[in-house]
């Protein structure tokens, strides 16, 4: 506070500036000082004189730092009030803040941050599993067979009778922004269309807005040693879907015959587990296609066999042509498993993994066979090709 002196008024720390309001009064002190001096000496000075003067306040150096430091402090409350504020709102209508630590997931058109990256719970997709996916990886940057998991994903959405919002050109782009946003190159791609939301009801007219997802993670299907190794897998007692019921071909949202084929696998220590038809022949593993070799022939199970055609299948089939080793699509029964000579199991993300134990029944000699360990090797070389 100012403080009064006669007729010099001085501010509380000393400091201060003399201005002169007469013309016949000496010239007086411009400046900054410390209390007593050297405003307050200057002021001393001049009592005498019948002058009158102003002792005007100015800020000491320290006065000015404790302004910044309010001020800043102000500013810093304000940006965390704007962001908090923001975060509540984005959380509420979905406004995409990225946070760059996260991992970015597409939803519908827009990225959203993994924790905030949602979908309606009446979203068919929950509630039915009335939807359609794919998973597929990539390798250096570039997806691997893109062409033909989007073909896949278009024809099983056809199947169910639903329509993507957006175009195949469309969903390519789109996946490879996925990609690039997250800096990924190579990484697991899981794509999802849902039916959309609606109401509670099975039918699918009553839902609007199927909903795309797209979610580029990185996967490891299976601890590195089974690669090695070979995996040890079991016949579940869950049966692959009847195709009558829906395709195998279809790969929907609807998973469920496999998960509780996967259950058993685990239940019995085995990390995969192979189901057959309803014939009991040979199909596919939870979430692989299945191969044997015997006499140097490569046998796996036909589409007829109730499976889903898979893209690493189609690719194994490819390369052992351009090796010259025989291939055939035919009925296998787990008899044909269990002596066979070499056995494998072929999936986008698990890609080609040995197996050396069916039921209990060892395959061979127990060790990875050399029809296998070439085509794992020839696989890697492909998809980075
Ligand atoms: N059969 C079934 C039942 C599958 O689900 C395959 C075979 C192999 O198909 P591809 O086209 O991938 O060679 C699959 C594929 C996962 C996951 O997250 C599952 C698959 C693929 C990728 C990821 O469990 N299954």
């Amino acid at each position: 506070m100012p403080r009064t002196s006669g007729s010099f008024t001085t501010s509380s720390t000393g400091t201060g500036f003399i201005q002169r309001h007469s013309a016949q009064a000496p010239l007086g002190f411009c400046g900054f000082g410390t209390r007593s001096e050297p405003a307050t000496l200057v002021a001393s000075i001049l009592k005498p004189n019948p002058i009158d003067f102003d002792f005007v306040s100015w800020p000491s150096c320290a006065q000015i730092a404790r302004t910044f430091e309010a001020f800043a402090c102000l500013v810093t409350f304000l940006i965390v009030l704007l962001a908090s504020t923001a975060l509540q709102f984005q959380s509420q209508i979905r406004f995409p803040i990225p946070n760059l630590m996260s991992l970015q997931i597409y939803v519908a058109g827009q990225f959203y941050d993994k924790e905030n990256a949602k979908i309606s719970v009446y979203d068919h997709g929950l509630l039915y599993g009335d939807g359609v996916f794919e998973g597929m990886r990539s390798y250096s940057g570039k997806v691997f067979r893109m062409k033909e998991h989007l073909d896949r994903l278009y024809e099983s959405a056809l199947a169910i009778c639903l329509t993507i919002p957006i175009s195949k050109e469309q969903m390519e782009a789109d996946v490879n922004k996925t990609l690039q946003i997250n800096s990924l190159k190579d990484a697991y791609i899981r794509l999802v269309v849902t039916r959309g939301s609606g109401s509670l009801g099975l039918d699918p007219n009553r839902t609007s807005n199927p909903q795309v997802i797209i979610i580029a993670d990185s996967i490891s299907m299976y601890p590195e040693e089974y690669y090695q190794k070979g995996l040890k897998i079991i016949t579940a007692a869950t049966i692959r879907n009847h195709p009558a019921a829906l395709s195998s071909r279809v790969k929907s949202l609807n998973y469920l015959n496999n998960i509780m084929a996967k259950i058993e696998g685990l239940q019995a220590g085995c990390i995969e587990a192979l189901m057959l038809n309803i014939k009991g022949e040979v199909a596919e593993c939870t979430g692989d296609n299945i191969f044997i070799v015997k006499n140097g022939v490569l046998q796996t199970p036909s589409k007829d066999a109730g499976i889903l055609e898979g893209i690493t299948r189609n690719a194994i089939l490819d390369l052992a042509k351009s090796l010259g080793i025989p291939a055939e699509e035919v009925t296998l029964t787990r008899h044909d498993l269990f002596v066979s000579d070499e056995c494998f199991l072929t999936g986008s993300a698990a890609e080609v993994i040995p197996v050396v134990s069916i039921d209990g029944r060892t395959i061979s000699s127990g060790n990875v066979g050399p029809i296998t360990t070439k085509l794992m090797a020839e696989f890697k070389k492909l998809v980075h090709s």
